[in-house]
This record gives structure tokens, sequence and C-alpha cells, in this order.
């Protein structure tokens, strides 16, 4: 069974303290973020992945100040697409874009797509506070739906004040975990993906795409409870859950207990539904294992680990 997984992170070390400054990784996550060479492809070939869509490790460009910020998304994206050809048909890549110059994020999307043949665009959440349902972002997703390549909405680092209110009184390390990978990734994640639909952006953009990791960031298991609140106020419109499950994916990436999938399953169904594992997050024998081993019927398995990334990334 070919596997594809879509949310997998690099991070040239030439480039490590420039995009990480002011957050910490995790130490042992430098070395393999860093490999774009054989190590990696040992890794890849240990669990059986076919190819990885490599996207760089949030925040990437998005909290650099302008202007620098244009110039280090395009080194960035040089050095998937260097990746690329050293190693044919092993990796993909999602454009990092320099957010904070809306303009020439859009440019950067048509650049990658079109003269490096990336699969699509990747946006670490908020950009210095400011959701994609903001008017100055209206380039960026115009680029993405011209171009018909999914957004990848990945969590990043939470905006100042989140971090002031939710880490008070905490040890700073417990609330840097909270507030992040231990659960407030996953519910600003899905805060955001309902933003840009309470703001419109999906009647702006009626053929934009979005992909959210970690099994829906929260939205398969609440998005029916947001619809009966939420929906009340669009009298006459679309419900708030059927536009989510006609513009959202969802891939797996660090989920790997069957309750969630199934629920995922439920409320998403099998055709909105990806293999990922957030590497080197994520490991990616347990992923794959997940997958092969999961209470799934042939036909939603070989979806999740390839036909729908094929499709929807045009892989
Ligand atoms: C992620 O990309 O999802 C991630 C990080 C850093 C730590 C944990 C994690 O970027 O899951
Ligand atoms: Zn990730």
């Amino acid at each position: 069974m070919r596997l594809i997984a879509v949310e997998e992170h690099f991070l040239p070390s030439e480039h490590g303290k420039e995009v990480m400054a002011g957050y910490g990784l995790p130490p042992a996550a430098a070395g393999p973020l860093a490999d774009l060479g054989a190590g990696r492809i040992a890794v890849m070939d240990a669990a059986g992945i076919d190819v990885q869509v490599l996207s760089v490790v949030a925040p990437a460009a998005q909290e650099v100040p302008r202007p620098r910020a244009v110039d280090l998304a395009r080194a960035l994206n040089d050095r998937a697409a260097e990746a690329i050809r050293q190693y044919p048909g092993r990796f993909r890549a999602l454009a990092s874009l320099p957010m904070p110059v809306p303009e020439a994020a859009a440019a950067e999307a048509f650049r990658a797509v079109r003269d490096l043949g990336f699969c699509g665009v990747i946006i670490n959440g908020h950009t210095s506070g400011r959701f994609l349902d903001s008017a100055e972002f209206e380039p960026v997703l115009a680029a993405a739906e011209e171009l018909g390549v999914p957004v990848y909405l990945h969590p990043t680092y939470p905006p100042a004040a989140v971090i002031k209110a939710y880490g008070a009184g905490l040890d700073p390390a417990v609330a840097a975990l909270l507030m992040t990978a231990g659960w407030g990734w996953h519910a600003e994640t899905g805060m955001h993906v309902l933003r840009m639909v309470l703001g419109g952006v999906f009647d702006r953009h009626p053929r934009l795409q979005v992909v959210v990791g970690h099994m829906g960031e929260n939205l398969p298991f609440s998005l029916l409870r947001a619809d009966e609140v939420l929906s009340r106020l669009r009298p006459g419109r679309e419900s708030v859950a059927d536009t989510v499950r006609s513009h959202v994916h969802l891939t797996i990436s660090g989920y790997t207990t069957v309750a969630p999938l199934q629920c995922a399953l439920t409320v998403f169904g099998a055709d909105r539904l990806m293999f990922s594992t957030d590497y080197p997050f994520g490991d990616p024998v347990q992923h794959a294992t997940f997958l092969q081993t999961a209470p799934l019927s042939p036909e939603d398995r070989d979806k999740i680990a390839h036909t729908n990334a094929e499709r929807l990334f045009n892989i």
C-alpha cells in the first residue's frame, strides 16, 4: 500500500535560530529536522513511507520581521526544492510564506507552486495575533484558490495575550506544553477554522480547501455542538458544519488511538482524512502501524494512506 505522509517537518540548521527565535523546540528534534538526506530517507523506509510532503516547522517565516521574512521564506522553499530534486519521488513540499507581507506571500505561493512544483502552502495559525479571516490575508487565500492548491493550517505558538492569561500561575515549562501540543494548539486551530467560516472566507473563496492536522484539531468532537450554537447566527445560509465539511480535510498527525479516528470518520468521512506523522514530533513507525492495524475497511485504509492525498495535492 502506497503511503504518503503530509505533515512532515524540516528546518535547515542555518535557519534554525532565526525561525525559532523566542520559541523552544525539543532539543532532540534539531538533528532530525535538519536532515533532508539519507537519514530521513532511512526513517521513511523503516516505516514504509513512500512520500513525505515537507513543511518547515512552525512558525517558519511567520514571526520574522518584514522585509526579512520574504527572503527567509524563499530560502526555506529553495531548500525543500533541492531535497525534492535530490530524491525524486520521495519528497513533495508545502510552501512557507512570508505572512507579515501578504502580497509577497501570495507571490511566493505562485513561485513555489508554478516554478518549484510544490503541492500546497502551509500557514502556521495566526500572524502576530491576526487570523486568516482578516482582510489583509485575502491575497494569500486568493492565490491558493487560483493555484488550486490547499492551505495546510498548522498550529503555532499562541498570541502573547493568550500566553499571559492561560499561563498565569503555572510552572512556565508546564504552561508552555499546555498551551501548545498538550491542548492549546488544537483548541486554537479548531477555533481558527470556525473564524474563517464565520468571517466569510469560504463565501469569498468557494474553491478554497484547508487541511488541518492532529485528527482535525478538535473539530470532529465538537463540530456539531458548534453548529447548533453558531448556525443560528446565519439564518438561511449553509450550516457551519456543512461549510466546514466541504472545505476542510484532516490528517492524523500525533493521534494514534482508535476513538478519535472513529470520531473523525463519523463526522467527516473517509474521503477527507489523510495520513501524516508530524515528523519528527510523531513517531513514523507508530503512525504507520496504527494505520495498518486500526479497524478500517480496506477501501478506507487506502483512501487515508494515499488516494485522498494524491487527489487533493495532485501527487
Ligand atoms: C508540531 O509540529 O505539531 C509540533 C511542533 C513542536 C512540538 C510538538 C509538535 O512543531 O507536535
Ligand atoms: Zn506539525
